[in-house]
């Protein structure tokens, strides 16, 4: 079964509460495993408009059957029932889900890239990332998480 690296994050309301339903949502979907989610670290908001609230962000381990567009589309339907609303893009969320690995698969699509097209220069997509899967190859750089994360420590 494919192995799928979820990205976890919030900054507005209960963040823990709307990461765990988040998680529990996805599982009772039925077509998702989680397998393993990382510690939650609190994080200073990149991007977006000034004076956000800090994030809490976190990494998941999915085993899933969905093909990525449609693990796309239930994530986002996730999204949706954990009460996020749309605001302007990099803006506060309730909740975040985004597709940072999906096995060693590229997709660049209109509305999908994977591996995430960001997700190397940040550190709050890296550490919680490197405690599940250090070992893990990012498809594109060739090299391990737990090397990439260690462009980010002193
Ligand atoms: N997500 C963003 C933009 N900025 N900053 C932090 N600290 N954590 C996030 O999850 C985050 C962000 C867009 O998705
Ligand atoms: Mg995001
Ligand atoms: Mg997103």
């Amino acid at each position: 079964m494919p192995r799928v690296f979820i990205g976890l994050g919030a900054n507005v309301g209960e963040r823990e509460i709307n990461i765990r339903r988040a998680l529990s949502l996805i599982e009772q979907g039925g077509a998702c495993e989680i397998v393993r989610v990382s510690g939650l670290i609190e994080t200073d908001p990149v991007g977006g408009p000034p004076g956000q609230p800090a994030y809490l962000n976190g990494a998941a381990e999915v085993e899933t059957d969905l093909a990525p567009q449609e693990l796309l589309s239930a994530l986002a339907d996730v999204e949706r029932r954990v009460g996020r609303v749309e605001r302007e893009r990099w803006g506060p969320r309730e909740i975040d889900l985004d597709i940072l690995l999906y096995d060693d698969l590229v997709v660049r699509s209109e509305n999908l890239e994977i591996p995430h097209p960001r997700m190397l220069d940040r550190e709050f997509v890296l550490r919680p990332l490197c405690e599940i899967a250090p070992e893990v190859t990012h498809p594109i750089s060739g090299q391990s998480i737990a090397r990439h994360a260690a462009s980010f420590s002193v």
